[in-house]
């Protein structure tokens, strides 16, 4: 797409032209995402623990996985600016593997089961799975006293964070934890989301690159979807901002209907992943996340992979088709046929594609 901002030109209009340049501009463009868009993130938190806690009656005492996997249920703590936290996290991790890599979801709901995991073929695939409910960081609504919000100072200056950057920061405290686990490798660890989540999951990313992998699932607008040139009815800065001004920083809903305005666009947000591996996924009929923008958003991210020397997105020449699965580059694009879900289709791309690039 043209009209892009400039990913490889610093704010200053110099050019981008190795890593180490990169590294500066990569700061940039935290700073600007932090500001206008997410809200500003706390440092982590320096004590964060982690409890495996015993196991209640029922569905998690019984055997699992045909008898592959444990589940644990943990409770991950820590202190937070005006006070402790603690959250519940469920991890499956296969027995046939003293060290399991990791696929740590942003969910939308809490518990051992759920339509968004075929755990068993995950487990079968090899892989840890970690379930983070996003409710139990905090609320899915405006209130910023509920969990984890009203534990840090908010300054009203238009950059306080929102909810979508507390899910993902979440989730890093978790990984804190995690990656001391002996069973689990720390080397390869994917931070992954659905929609909303997915966005979250982004935003976790973007700022911490343990997460070697990520997998952003139908995140459409501002996850994985181009705000410029929206094509349809997709959704729109004016419209997020309009239905959940609370997932992001005030400052954002100054773009309301002016997104050539915006001084970032969301190939910025993806960028800073690199050079971790990204998967960004669509489905054929969720048009609401704007499926092409979101493969557009793939190619216009290329040129940082390819200054770490990796291949960036290896897309066709038009739109992706239904079914289509790019996944030769460093970044990978698949279309799943069906709506906006995260299904057997989608968790098959992402581990075949985890599985190529395993440290
Ligand atoms: C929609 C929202 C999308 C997406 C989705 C979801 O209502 O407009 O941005 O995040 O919810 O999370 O399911």
């Amino acid at each position: 797409m043209d009209c892009l901002p400039e990913l490889m030109r610093f704010n200053n209009g110099s050019p981008v032209t190795c890593v180490r340049d990169w590294e500066e501009r990569r700061k940039e463009i935290l700073e600007i995402l932090e500001k206008e868009a997410y809200g500003r993130v706390p440092d982590l938190p320096g004590d964060v623990k982690g409890e495996i806690l015993p196991k209640r009656p029922g569905i998690e005492s019984m055997p699992c996985c045909s008898g592959h996997a444990e589940l644990l249920r943990i409770s991950i703590s820590f202190t937070a600016e005006l006070g402790p936290f603690s959250f519940p996290l469920y991890l499956f991790r296969p027995l046939k593997k003293e060290k399991a890599p990791l696929i740590l979801l942003l969910n939308f709901r809490g518990g051992a089961y759920d339509q968004y995991y075929p755990v068993e073929e995950i487990i079968d695939h090899g892989f840890a799975l970690g379930i983070i409910c996003y409710e139990d960081i905090t609320k899915d609504d405006g209130d910023f006293t509920d969990g984890l919000a009203g534990l840090y100072t908010r300054r009203d200056d238009g950059t306080d964070w929102g909810k979508l950057a507390m899910w993902g920061f979440a989730a890093r405290c978790a990984m804190n934890y995690l990656e001391t686990l002996p069973f689990i490798d720390a080397d390869n660890v994917c931070i992954a989301g659905h929609s909303r989540l997915g966005k979250a999951a982004l935003t976790a990313a973007a700022m911490d690159r343990r997460f070697r992998f990520t997998a952003s699932n139908d995140s459409g607008s501002m996850g994985a979807s181009l705000e410029r040139g929206k094509h349809g009815n997709a959704e729109t800065v004016e419209a997020i901002t309009r239905t959940f001004p609370y997932w992001f920083c005030d400052n954002l809903r100054k773009y309301a209907g002016r997104p050539e305005e915006l001084p970032f666009d969301q190939h910025f947000l993806l960028a800073l992943v690199a050079p971790g591996y990204l998967m960004v996924g669509s489905a054929s009929g969720d048009l609401w996340a704007d499926p092409v923008n979101e493969e557009e958003c793939c190619r216009a991210v290329s040129p940082v992979w390819e200054l770490y020397g990796m291949a960036g997105y290896r897309g066709g020449e038009g739109p992706c088709e239904t079914d289509g699965n790019y996944a030769e580059g460093s970044v990978a694009y698949h279309k799943r046929d069906g709506i906006h879900f995260l299904g057997r289709g989608d968790w098959l791309c992402y581990m075949d594609f985890m599985e190529k690039h395993l440290k």
